[in-house]
């Protein structure tokens, strides 16, 4: 028996039917499974709707189009209802009541409507959908009518919708559209990456009733007499030449074999998939319904979104939950998601660093381009690991671009991507990942830097200029403190791995080191430029100088710019806001987050939040949560849990107004960081074994949470009166 609170809180409801935010739900009730993610578009389709289907991988540059996008597949929903003659729309007729629902422990999402035909029937029409966990190229639908009042003519009628595009740019070529009894099979290319892709929907109807077909469509027509229910189960099945050679004969394959073992085969296996995947990842907190709930919604993003069995794939800034940055792949990966993952779900946080590991080549070729050595990652990827990020951004209202730096400047990424390599290594202890794969990004990286580190021979310091940290308000800056710190970090680390290597894996160790150059000579060089790396600080205070400069900007006041939700530098432009320390997200206190104690004394600790806290604007989504943390490890509980609950509503509430462009997926991977670096102080200490230092929120009874450690999964739980 499942207890009312229980209920709600894995419960994610919309009710009534609000159709002012038909962007906002359909990101929400997003359905996934690691391999596909598709929208809540409704079945039956809305005027302005953005009915989306992404795959990990399919990216195509159109003509005309400054980058690559992830591409928007035929649309398998599409299933439409007709009573007594009268097409089913929620716009239409009377609906006597609405209900939808994301079943977030079992990934299923499902609406009930109660809907009376203007000519006076009454039906119940019950849609389900979940993209199986189990089986992940099927996306499985039921769609139930039953006669409540009357005993209407009902016609059923289902297709796939090829003439999508990605908000008018059209990526998909070479479309057919192929009907053999009740199997629609929809066939196309991208016009430029030319990958196949096939989506095969077969049909089984719960009565006996001929199947009927046109060039697009298959529908059935027959009368259901009252009080009596009829189910029609569509199986869709979406496959790329990514899979294979020949994507049409796989998804006909796979769902003809779907359809066989039926709907209720189907869910009880993605039940039991998805029960496993909550086994480790779910976080039970007592004595805070939203919280609980909110931590379930965005843990199940982050989950849906992860790649299973595919390592060459990774989760792109807004899952696929939308198009909005054109599904690319930033440090949101690496720093906010993968974290969560490395420690609930080891396998998919390797798949996810593997990713980075096949594109190494992406990496260095973009070095080479920029005249350095090693493997400097780009800031935007895809599916090639070439740098993807725009030049320039779209006309502003007057007609002007901005030149866009972060491709160029926002090189911290290189040091995310192997701090975040090391992360999974000490928590799981996986040697045989590191030796092969992770040593060599860690190891590549570093060569990078020692590369690009400037000399100032006047100072006797290593600098890095033209940079771009965390916070993207201040472009182009000398000396990112964040950066050189992250920098001096990484290629300590880089020494300490060198000798790990060759202490404990000779003979790979000396090949890998070989391969890349790593010399005694490249070494003293590391080491001289990790103890010379100028990180500008004042040095009474203790408070680290965001870059040269910073501390003779602009202050303002921000506690006067409220209630506001536009981000400062859109409401002062670009050029003004750069003249101030308003910042965009977490920058010095995200160095804080990541060193942890190696950041400094807790006074200096106290002391960089003093200053950096009231200064920050959370232009990003990824900001609060990751203040949220570090606010909880200092003991500041109000506003800690303040930030946790801001970040941990973003998309659920829409608070930043952008939820219909996707999922805000760094955010739903910093609440779990919030909450368990945070609010329940995991970690690994100087040995590497698990430290939990708590500072829970007054108001929570209980926070329990799993974790896995070297292999072992352990429970942490903790009470009121820890
Ligand atoms: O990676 C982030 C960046 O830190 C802030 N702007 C949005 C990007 C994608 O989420």
């Amino acid at each position: 028996m499942i207890s009312p609170v229980d209920q709600r809180t894995w419960l994610v409801s919309e009710s009534p039917f609000n159709p002012f935010k038909l962007h906002h739900t359909e990101t929400i009730f997003t359905v996934g499974n690691g391999f596909m993610g598709v929208r809540g578009t409704f079945e039956e389709g809305y005027s302005g709707d953005l009915a989306t289907t992404l795959v990990h991988g399919i990216f195509n540059h159109a003509e005309g189009d400054l980058v690559p996008d992830i591409v928007n597949l035929p649309n398998p929903l599409p299933v439409q209802v007709t009573v007594d003659g009268e097409l089913f729309h929620m716009t239409a007729g009377r609906v006597l009541g609405f209900r939808r629902t994301l079943d977030l422990k079992r990934a299923l999402l499902t609406r009930e409507v109660l809907w009376r035909t203007s000519q006076g029937a009454i039906v119940k029409l019950t849609f389900e959908r979940f993209a199986s966990l189990t089986e992940e190229h099927l996306l499985v639908q039921r769609v139930r009518v039953r006669a409540l009042l009357g005993s209407p003519q009902i016609e059923m009628r289902s297709s796939v919708d090829a003439k999508v595009t990605n908000l008018g740019v059209q990526h998909l070529t070479d479309l057919h559209t192929s009907i053999h009894d009740s199997e629609i099979l929809v066939t196309a290319r991208t016009n430029q990456s030319n990958y196949g892709i096939a989506v095969c929907a077969a049909h089984d109807l719960s009565i006996a009733s001929p199947v009927q077909s046109d060039a697009e469509r298959v529908f059935y027509t027959f009368t259901l007499p009252q009080e009596n229910e009829v189910s029609l189960t569509k199986i869709s099945a979406i496959y790329t030449t990514r899979q294979g050679d020949q994507p049409s004969h796989m998804a006909q394959e796979t769902a003809r074999a779907a359809l066989k073992k039926g709907y209720e085969t189907l869910f009880a296996a993605h039940c039991a998939a998805w029960e496993q995947y909550w086994h480790t990842s779910d976080v039970l907190i007592e004595g805070d319904e939203l919280a609980q709930r909110a931590i379930r919604f965005t843990t199940y993003h982050v989950l849906i979104a992860a790649p299973r069995h595919d390592e060459r794939v990774s989760i792109g800034a807004k899952t696929l939950s939308g198009l909005g940055y054109k599904g690319h792949v930033f440090w949101d990966t690496e720093l906010f998601m993968l974290p969560m993952l490395t420690v609930t779900q080891p396998k998919l946080a390797r798949n996810l660093l593997m990713y980075r590991y096949h594109n190494l080549q992406g990496a260095r070729n973009k070095a080479r381009a920029n005249g350095y050595e090693g493997a400097m990652f780009p800031w935007e990827s895809t599916d090639t690991g070439e740098e993807t990020t725009p030049q320039w951004s779209h006309p502003q209202p007057d007609g002007t671009r901005i030149r866009i730096w972060t491709g160029d400047n926002e090189q911290h990424i290189s040091t995310d991507i192997a701090y975040a390599v090391l992360q999974y290594w000490r928590w799981t202890g996986d040697d045989e990942f590191f030796v092969r794969y992770g040593a060599e990004i860690v190891l590549d990286t570093a060569v990078f830097w020692g590369s690009r580190a400037e000399y100032n021979a006047e100072q006797d310091r290593y600098e890095l200029r033209m940079q771009i940290g965390p916070d993207e308000y201040h472009e182009n800056v000398n000396n990112s403190a964040f950066t050189n710190s992250m920098v001096r970090w990484h290629l300590q680390q880089a020494l300490v791995v060198r000798n790990w290597l060759l202490t404990h894996h000779r003979e790979a160790g000396e090949a890998l080191l070989t391969r890349l150059g790593i010399t005694e000579a490249r070494c003293a060089k590391w080491s001289e430029i990790a103890q010379k790396m100028y990180v500008p600080r004042d040095p009474e205070t203790g408070v680290l100088e965001q870059f040269d400069g910073f501390f003779n900007l602009e202050r303002l006041d921000l506690t006067h710019w409220q209630p506001r939700v536009a981000n400062m530098d859109w409401i002062l432009g670009h050029e003004r806001t750069q003249r101030t320390m308003v910042i965009k997200q977490a920058d010095i206190v995200m160095l804080m987050a990541l060193l942890g104690d190696q950041f400094g004394s807790t006074e200096e600790q106290q002391a960089n939040w003093d200053f950096y806290y009231p200064l920050v604007d959370h232009g990003s989504s990824l900001s609060p949560s990751i203040h949220a943390w570090v606010a909880a490890r200092l003991g500041l509980l109000e506003d800690a849990y303040k930030l946790f609950m801001y970040a941990a509503n973003i998309d659920l509430e829409d608070l930043k107004g952008n939820v219909r462009d996707g999922i805000h997926a760094a955010a739903c991977g910093g609440v779990w960081q919030a909450v368990a670096f945070g609010f329940v102080g995991l970690g690994l200490d100087e040995r590497g074994e698990l430290q939990v230092k708590p500072n829970l929120p007054p108001h929570w009874r209980s926070v329990t949470l799993r974790a896995y450690h070297r292999g072992q999964i352990r429970t942490i739980r903790l009470t009121a009166e820890n």
